[in-house]
Parts: structure tokens; C-alpha cells; sequence
């Protein structure tokens, strides 16, 4: 299996809980590592085979895809915040990156699977219980979307048009260990552990539907063993949540008080609420096993407390960055 972004996040995560559930699988990571990627994500995995390189290179990526059964496709540029700042590496990562990979598995006729996120559908209304189908149609708010959406239209395409076995997942906000200290949780754990404030944006009554990382990737995998090529499929726990709620509960499990955080300059165009109809997903079996988020979450911030080196440097410039954009 050649797992692309495999150094990041939830590729990182994939890695580990394929080596951990699929012993029979050999795995390949391309990354390019970029400040989101880190090889020490794989710290451990002697087995697995780190190519350092970029998506957008159309050689490495036939000469890798030849070699490889299927191909799990995570790497991407992730960060709203950042594709508001400089969209540019979000269109060719995402876009390019994607066709990329594509057109090699075009050419030896091998499987792909394209992880996705639900931002590509825009936002729904906070104060309704409507949710996004795999036929609700595109509406990308941000760059970041924006380019995930080319990504997904560009999959769409290649397995109606070249009969490319592939399939799509699009999943909403995920958590757990090994997140960059730039995304909301890490951020909001990491300030209260650097004797920072977190940080809300705008009011913060936007909601998320949280899943967490091994809940999505055990998603991913029984989609690759039983989805069905051409198709599209949603992944989420159902568990929503405001931003607000998210940060309380930062608070008390690190024993502060509930209304220690401040609110800051909103994002433009912020998304109101994401939630997804993953019934498609649960009808091939699949269904998370994280049920208690306060649970969870605790354990996500044992985590950054007892990892405080991985994401110390991290947290120096991501910092820099968010005072620069005033957030
Ligand atoms: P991440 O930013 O943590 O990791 C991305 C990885 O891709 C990094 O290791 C980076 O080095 C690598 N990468 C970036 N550009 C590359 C290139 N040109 N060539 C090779 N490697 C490159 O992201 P993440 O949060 O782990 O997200 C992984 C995937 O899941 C993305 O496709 C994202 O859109 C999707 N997704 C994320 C979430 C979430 O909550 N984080 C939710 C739904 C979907
Ligand atoms: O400091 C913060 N304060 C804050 O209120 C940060 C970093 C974020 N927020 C808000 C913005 C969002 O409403 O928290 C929410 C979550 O923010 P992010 O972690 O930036 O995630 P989001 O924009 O929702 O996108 C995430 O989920 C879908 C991932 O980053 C994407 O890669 C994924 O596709």
C-alpha cells in the first residue's frame, strides 16, 4: 500500500493503525514533509518505507504507484487559515498533486481511494438538524475547500470517463494525537500548557461534527476492502459540537475556569456547522468506536502533556504566524 501523506496527521494515524489491524500489508509513505509532516509521526515503524517527495512529481509518483497494490491518497495542504493566507501551494498540492496520482493509477490500472472532508460542501444553518449526503452538491467557502473539491471532481471524473477504481471519502473534523499544534484542539491544549489564553474565533457558536482519527481511518480501510469503485462515501460520528463547548471542556479537564479563554478576529467566510449523513459508510459495517468525546479529548490532551518536545518548535512558529494574520 503507498499511503500518501503519510508523515502528516491522520496519515500518520492510518500508518499506524494499519501496521497495528493489517499485518499482512506492506506500506510505503510519499511526503514531501512540509511543516505538517514529520518523520518522527513514524517513530517506531521500522518496516514502513519513507519516500521524502512530492505528489506533484508525475515520475516518482508512476515509478511508486507500479509498485504498490493500492493507494491511499492523504496529503494535501490542510489548514484554512493558511489557504486564506497564501492559496497558491493549496491549489497545486491539492489540484496537481491529485491529478498526479490519478493519472498513474490510470496508467497501471490500480486502486485509489481519495480522503476527503466534508468542507467541500460548504456549511449548513446552526440552528437546524439537516445534514450533507454524498449527493449534496459542491459549495466551497475557502481556498482550502475549494481545491479539496477540485480534488474530489477530478476523482469523480477519472473513474466515470477511465474506469479508475476509485473511491471517496469525506469526513469532518478529526482528533487525536499527532495533530499540528495550528489546528483548533492542539491549539487550545497546547496555550493552556504554555500558560497561554485559548483562543476563540469570532463568537464561537460554529459547530463541528467530531470524529476521531482512528474512528476515520477504520472508515477509510473498510471502504478500500468494500466500497464500491466510482462512489462516494461520508464519515462522521455524529457527535457536534460549538467551538465554545469544545473549549470549556478544555478548560475543566485542565483545571482552569469555564471562562478563561478570549475571543479573537473571526475568520472570513467561516463555515457555520458541518454534520454528516454517514449511513452509507454503517451500512458496509463500519461504525465508530469512539463514543464518549470527553473521553477521548482527555486522552488527546494526556497526549500533548506527555509529547511536549514534538510539538514545542511547532508551536514557536505557528504562533508567529497566527499573530501576524491577528488571530
Ligand atoms: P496534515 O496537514 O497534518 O498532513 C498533510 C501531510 O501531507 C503532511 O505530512 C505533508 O508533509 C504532506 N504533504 C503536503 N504536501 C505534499 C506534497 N506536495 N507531496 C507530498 N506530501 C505532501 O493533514 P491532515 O489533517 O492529516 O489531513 C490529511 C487529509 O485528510 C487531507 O487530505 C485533508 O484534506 C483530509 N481531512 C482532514 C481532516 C482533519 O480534521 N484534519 C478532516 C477531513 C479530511
Ligand atoms: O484558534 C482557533 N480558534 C477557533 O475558534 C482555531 C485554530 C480554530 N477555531 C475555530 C475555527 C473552526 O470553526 O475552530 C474550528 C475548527 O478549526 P480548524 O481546526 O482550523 O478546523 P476546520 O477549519 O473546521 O477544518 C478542519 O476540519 C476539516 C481541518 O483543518 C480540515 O483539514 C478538515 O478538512
Amino acid at each position: 500500500m503507498l499511503v500518501t501523506g503519510g508523515a502528516g496527521f491522520i496519515g500518520a494515524n492510518f500508518v499506524r493503525y494499519t501496521a497495528a489491524h493489517r499485518p499482512e500489508y506492506r506500506i510505503r509513505v510519499l511526503d514531501a514533509l512540509t511543516y505538517a509532516g514529520n518523520k518522527d509521526n513514524l517513530a517506531g515503524l521500522d518496516e514502513v518505507d519513507l519516500v521524502v517527495g512530492d505528489i506533484c512529481d508525475r515520475e516518482l509518483v508512476d515509478r511508486l504507484v507500479t509498485e504498490a497494490d493500492v493507494v491511499a491518497h492523504f496529503a494535501a495542504e490542510s489548514h484554512v487559515d493558511n489557504s486564506l493566507h497564501d492559496p497558491e501551494p493549496f491549489v497545486r498540492t491539492n489540484v496537481h498533486g491529485t491529478f498526479s496520482l490519478l493519472e498513474a493509477v490510470r496508467q497501471h490500472g490500480k486502486r485509489l481511494h481519495h480522503i476527503s472532508t466534508d468542507e467541500v460542501f460548504g456549511d449548513l444553518p446552526v440552528d437546524s438538524t439537516d445534514l450533507f449526503t454524498e449527493d449534496s452538491p459542491h459549495n466551497p467557502s475557502s481556498p482550502y475547500s475549494a481545491t479539496k473539491s477540485g480534488s474530489d471532481m477530478l476523482v469523480r471524473a477519472w473513474a466515470r470517463s477511465y474506469g479508475v477504481q476509485a473511491t471517496i471519502s469525506n469526513c469532518a473534523n478529526n482528533y487525536g494525537p499527532y495533530q499540528h499544534p495550528e489546528k483548533f484542539i492542539p491549539r487550545q491544549v497546547t496555550n493552556l500548557l504554555t500558560g497561554a489564553r485559548p483562543r476563540l474565533y469570532g463568537d464561537g457558536t460554529n459547530v463541528r461534527e467530531w470524529t476521531h482519527v482512528d474512528d476515520h481511518n477504520a472508515g477509510v480501510h473498510a471502504i478500500i476492502d468494500r466500497g464500491t469503485p466510482g462512489e462516494t462515501y461520508l464519515i462522521g460520528s455524529g457527535d457536534e459540537r460549538s467551538n465554545r463547548e469544545i473549549v470549556q471542556l478544555i478548560l475543566e479537564l485542565l483545571g482552569h475556569p469555564a471562562d478563561a479563554y478570549d475571543h479573537v478576529a473571526d475568520r472570513p467566510g467561516h463555515d457555520l456547522r458541518y454534520a454528516n449523513d454517514s449511513s452509507k459508510l454503517r451500512a458496509l459495517g463500519w461504525a465508530p468506536v469512539y463514543g464518549d468525546f470527553r473521553q477521548g479529548l482527555a486522552d488527546t490532551i494526556a497526549w500533548y502533556q506527555d509529547n511536549q518536545p514534538w510539538w514545542q518548535a511547532q508551536k514557536t512558529t505557528t504562533e508567529t504566524k497566527y499573530t501576524e494574520i491577528g488571530r
